[in-house]
């Protein structure tokens, strides 16, 4: 028994030992030729040709994409913004005569920037904010800025379920945040996204970002109004919040103020507003509200709705909306100008290869940062 396993398992080793030239070759005619399946690469490149060659028939030109995307195709705004997501030049091409062709008809939305820590209940409060919203017949989209996408390539919009039944709905469009290689370049895509959103019809443009990192700044740079989840905690709410959020938020909601929770929600309410009382009112005069919500239950969530199209029509009505939008598009251009300008420097091979050589002199102590900089910023002057 033992002797026939043996010679059994010898053969199919010198089976798959001598196989291996013959799939490398395809040319041998020994008595292992019954293998014929070997021949499926071929078989495979024939098939992906087709496929390449039915989706280059099935590209889409400019104009076919800006027309769906005004008539709110949502398959066509979701490819769109794919294409604004990619780092193919050509996509890139794409996806910028796209967004030119759609600007005119940008703009006409309220975006909304909503952060808060994990767990917090973001997500949560967008369902129920968002559902509220269809219901009194707005057309909703959430997008994310998710710093954390980039590392992982996860996503906070990535559990779609817990917006199961914003998900659904006809009026709601709901996008994850990018994966890209840093947070302004998966800012940037966000904001380019808002603008095809709001050429789809979109009119009121919710931005989730989790709040680490630098990513409120940036969601700030691209919302009209700015709201941070809190929550209630033992009466020591202050303790360990960042002093530029508050300076940013233009409310603050206290969420989760449901069942037990409630009476400690109520007193961080009414801390957060002495709190908040001492800080200067914005440049429109709009002193920061805050409120208490349960995206869970629901509650809290039409009364913010009123207090953020209160602030928009005043806001409308002073101007104000119209320069917040100005200086944040001010912003994009300068920080776009900033980190194309470093790309192009750091590419350039001659700067690389000095910059190791003067990096070396800066660990010898032979000269210092400042001249080190001064020579290889005269890379970037054309002779
Ligand atoms: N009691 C109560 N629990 C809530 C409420 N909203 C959310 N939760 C719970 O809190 C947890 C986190 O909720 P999410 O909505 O996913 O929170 P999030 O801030 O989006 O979380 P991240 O996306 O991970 O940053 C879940 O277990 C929710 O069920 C609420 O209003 N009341
Ligand atoms: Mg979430």
């Amino acid at each position: 028994m033992r002797v026939a396993f043996l010679s059994n398992f010898l053969f199919l080793n010198l089976q798959i030992v001598f196989s291996i030239p013959y799939i490398m070759t395809m040319h041998s005619k020994s008595n292992l030729s019954e293998k014929e399946g070997v021949k499926q690469p071929e078989t495979t490149s024939k098939l992906s040709a087709e496929k390449i060659k039915l989706s280059r028939k099935k590209q889409v030109s400019t104009e076919e994409f800006v027309s769906k995307i005004l008539d709110g195709n949502i398959t066509f705004l979701s490819r769109a913004i794919t294409l604004i997501e990619s780092t193919n030049t050509k996509h890139e091409e794409k996806a910028n005569s796209i967004l030119n062709a759609c600007l005119p008809y940008a703009n006409q939305s309220v975006r909304i920037g909503i952060t808060g820590v994990p767990g917090v209940g973001k997500s949560t409060f967008i369902e129920s904010f968002g559902k509220y919203l269809t219901s009194i017949g707005k057309r909703v989209a959430v997008l994310a800025v998710d710093p954390s996408s980039s590392v992982n390539k996860g996503s906070i919009l990535g559990d779609k379920t817990r917006m199961e039944q914003l998900v659904t709905d006809k009026n709601a469009f709901i996008r994850p945040s990018p994966s890209g290689t840093s947070l302004g370049g998966v800012a940037q895509k966000t904001k380019e996204s808002i603008l095809l959103c709001e050429a789809a019809g979109f009119d009121t443009i919710i931005i989730e970002t989790v709040g680490v990192g630098q990513s409120e700044t940036a969601v700030h740079a691209m919302v009209d109004f700015f709201l941070l989840l809190k929550l209630s905690g033992a009466g020591d709410e202050l303790q360990g919040i960042k002093r530029g959020i508050i300076e940013m938020a233009d409310a603050i909601v206290i969420n989760k103020a449901d069942g037990d929770n409630i009476k400690n929600a109520k007193i961080a309410k009414v801390e957060f507003n002495r709190a908040l009382h001492l800080y200067p009112p914005k440049e429109n005069g709009w002193q920061p509200k805050v409120m208490t919500a349960s995206g869970i239950k629901n509650t809290g969530i039409k009364e913010i709705h009123e207090m953020i199209s209160e602030y928009i029509s005043n806001a409308k009505k002073d101007g104000f909306f119209d320069r917040r939008r100005y200086k944040q598009n001010k912003h994009w251009l300068f920080t776009t100008i900033d980190q194309q300008l470093k790309n192009q420097f750091y590419k350039n091979p001659s700067v690389k290869k000095s910059l190791e050589l003067e990096l070396e002199n800066l660990s010898n102590g032979e000269i210092t940062p400042f001249n080190a900089a001064k020579k290889l910023l005269k890379f970037t002057i054309k002779r």
